[in-house]
């Protein structure tokens, strides 16, 4: 399939592309330095300068910067524009202590919805289509991108948000969508409700478009099969604009990224040295086109292999792999980004041990999370509160730190068997 929402950069000469990267990465860097305090005191510190950085051979000069620099800067200090440019805001799906607030004037709007675009006709979407968008909406990034992207087609829009399961099938139905964007794992209950609803020859579906979580071939097949579809990854972070970072096309073999917005680099997690394209490692990013949130070689965490060898699709945009993990230990649990250190907060916070154990699980396409803590000693011997009591208590607490709620089970103390090396403290039962 040969069909392109923006040819000419898509296509564009290898050469041209990189001019392109060169003019806009200088000038950003000399924006950013301007305007953006945070990251000039970093350029400072490492003694580089605006004009040490000319082209893209000059990237690996300047400072990274991590989720922990958008804490101490938050909520403004990334802002590279008036706050009064700004036009809207959108948060990771992650949970109040590591909340990252992104901003966007109208431009960062118009540029993230043409990268959105990219991936709805990359995966075969045209002014013809009837888009199902079933990402959630709201402060995650995905409902408003695709809705946006889809917009900008010309396709009808179906803002559905997720949930709403049997709303969600009527409309898929009775509107006859032909493309359905949302989470993998969302993806496969639509499926497995769809077959057992006797629903299958009503829907129309040709396309899947999935992301914001990791997912398997074994998945990619058996959605395909269930529902008839071809079906794409997406890949986007909300630090770097959302989704439609990257995004896959015909071949299925990796996401192509909007190159002329962001710079790609894979570095060493541990030593921060940059790799070569085939090479796996942490993939950093550098926005060239962003005004309100122009992160300059952010490290997204997440693991995976760049590719530069030709595509049978025409475009010419590098490729990255499917992610392959993640160097921090950040969990994606039912859509929501999860950070271990968030729950020990709150169980240290209650008077718990730090002897605990994530236990994660698919039940019929949703996540499943199940927190075993040890009691103390003291807690153990108290028993006027009763364990059902700190039970629910701490579930109450799990569920406002962490947005999703989670099973709670209170085991006696020393009954968590102790690891000789790294404590065993995730274990993850899901098979995607
Ligand atoms: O998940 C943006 C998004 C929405 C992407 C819809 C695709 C579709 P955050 O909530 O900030 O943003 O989470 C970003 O999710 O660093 C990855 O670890 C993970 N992630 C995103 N896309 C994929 C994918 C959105 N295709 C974090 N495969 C990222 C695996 C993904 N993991």
């Amino acid at each position: 399939m040969r069909n392109y929402y923006q040819p000419e950069i898509e296509q564009m000469p290898r050469e041209d592309m990189i001019k392109l990267q060169n003019q806009r990465l200088s000038s950003q860097v000399r924006r950013v330095y301007k305007n953006v305090p945070y990251y000039r005191n970093l350029m400072d510190q490492k003694g580089v300068t605006p004009n040490d950085i000319e082209t893209i051979a000059d990237l690996s000069k300047l400072p990274f910067l991590t989720k922990d620099d958008l804490r101490e800067a938050y909520p403004y200090g990334m802002l590279a524009v008036p706050l009064e440019d700004a036009v809207r805001i959108q948060s990771t799906s992650g949970t109040t202590g590591r909340r990252v607030v992104a901003f966007y004037t109208q431009h960062d709007i118009d540029l993230w919805e043409d990268c959105c675009a990219r991936a709805i006709v990359a995966a075969g979407g045209t002014k013809q289509d009837v888009v199902q968008v079933a990402y959630g909406y709201g402060l995650f990034t995905g409902g408003p991108g695709l809705n946006g992207g889809s917009h900008k087609l010309g396709s009808l829009t179906l803002p559905m948000s997720s949930g709403f399961t049997d709303r969600q099938l009527q409309f898929m139905s009775d509107l006859e969508a032909t493309i359905l964007c949302c989470t993998p794992s969302y993806a496969e209950f639509l499926a497995e409700t769809i077959e057992e609803s006797g629903l299958r020859d009503k829907i129309k579906l040709k396309a899947g478009i999935f992301g914001a979580e990791a997912w398997s071939g074994e998945m990619r097949a058996r959605l395909e099969k269930k529902l008839g579809i071809k079906a794409y990854d997406i890949y986007g972070l909300t630090e770097i604009t959302g989704p439609g970072v990257s995004f896959e096309c015909s071949e299925q073999t990796g996401m192509h990224i909007n190159e002329d917005h962001f710079i790609a680099e894979v570095i060493d997690p541990n030593t921060g040295e940059v790799l070569k394209d085939g090479e796996k490692g942490e993939i950093v990013f550098t926005c060239i086109t962003k005004q309100a949130f122009p992160l300059i070689r952010y490290r997204t965490r997440d693991i995976c292999v760049l590719s530069r060898s030709e595509c049978s699709c025409g475009r010419t945009l590098v490729k990255m792999s499917r992610l392959m993990g993640r160097s921090d230990d950040m969990l994606i649990i039912r859509g929501v980004n999860v950070f271990p250190s968030q729950i020990e907060t709150v169980l240290i916070e209650y008077g718990l041990s730090a002897n605990y154990q994530l236990v994660i699980d698919r039940v019929k396409h949703a996540d499943t999370l199940e927190v075993r803590v040890e009691l103390t000693p003291e807690m153990f011997s108290d028993m006027v509160k009763g364990v059902e009591g700190r039970e629910r208590e701490l579930r109450e607490k799990l569920k406002n730190m962490l947005g999703i709620s989670a099973k709670v089970t209170l085991v006696a103390p020393k009954s968590i068997a102790r690891s000789e090396g790294k404590a065993v403290r995730i274990i993850d039962n899901r098979k995607i």
